[in-house]
């Protein structure tokens, strides 16, 4: 596995009994709630998980996980959120940390707490009072283009997936092309092509995650706000530029 998909690691903090607690973002439809049907799959034997799922106006991603018989029905339960999927991961996430302790107690001790937010846009991140580290999915089948325009999640998430590889050479896309796009607005971070099919991809993404886990038991791993604004691509007449906030005030 390359160097790059290391978790960040900050010493001397405390050891840690609490679960992982694991967002993931992404536009709609782009496959998280499949990707978390995934790391169950790949990861419920040895660990015990717990999922909370974020729907605008259903429970029908809580139910769709439920269906896949890949955790207890009893252990993934659904938000309701009501309004902008961002407003509850990260404006008030007052109902999102309820629903994870409430999990965590039901079922203690979980060793990880996959939060699904709402599909939502480029802009959408996990508040780090919520989680302590978040995925930012895109899929091929929205384009190429779209890892290289940046954005707080495809910025600065823990890890960028680059998901439905399997549909690229139906919708011309060059995998390798967009996560190395991908990497470049994310200045060198962790990014992993895969499809719920590719058993080397979804084995890297285990091991990422058991690597973050230890990382985090260990009270080494500090959680990282991608914040609203992140390095980002503007076109222009020469072939276009990456531009950073940084040192701005956020709005
Ligand atoms: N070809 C292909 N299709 C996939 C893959 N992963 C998910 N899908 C399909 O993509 C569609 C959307 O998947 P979901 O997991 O519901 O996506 P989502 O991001 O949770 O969607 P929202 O919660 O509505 O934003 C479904 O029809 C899935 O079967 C994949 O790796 N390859
Ligand atoms: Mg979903």
């Amino acid at each position: 596995m390359p160097d790059t998909l290391s978790p960040e690691v900050a010493p001397d903090t405390a050891e840690t009994n609490r679960s992982l607690r694991l967002g993931i973002a992404g536009p709609v439809g782009v496959g998280k709630s499949s990707l978390i049907a995934t790391i169950c799959r790949a990861l419920a034997d040895e660990l015990q998980i717990g999922v909370i799922t974020n729907d605008i106006y259903t429970d029908e991603d809580a139910r769709f996980l439920r269906s896949a018989g890949v955790l207890d029905p009893e252990r993934i339960r659904a938000v309701e959120t009501g309004a902008c999927p961002h407003t509850a991961i990260r404006d008030d996430v007052t109902a999102n940390l309820f629903a994870v302790e409430e999990l965590e107690r039901d079922f203690a001790p979980l060793d990880l707490v996959l939060v699904e937010s709402g599909g939502d846009n480029l802009t959408a991140t996990f508040s780090p009072a919520l989680i302590d580290a978040q995925l930012f999915v895109l899929d091929v089948a929205g384009g190429g283009d779209v890892a290289r325009k940046g954005g707080p999640g495809i910025g600065r998430a823990d890890l960028l997936i680059v998901n439905k590889t399997d549909l690229a050479p139906y919708v011309g896309v060059d995998v390798e092309q967009m996560v190395a796009d991908a990497t470049a607005a994310r200045e060198g971070g962790p990014v992993l092509a895969l499809a719920r099919d590719d058993e080397k991809a979804i084995a890297e993404l285990r091991s990422w995650l058991l690597e973050l886990l230890a990382t985090h038991r260990a009270g080494q791993h500090v959680p990282q706000d991608p914040g609203p604004m992140a390095p980002h691509f503007h076109a222009d007449e020469n072939g276009g530029y990456i531009h950073s906030h940084e040192g701005e005030h956020a709005h």
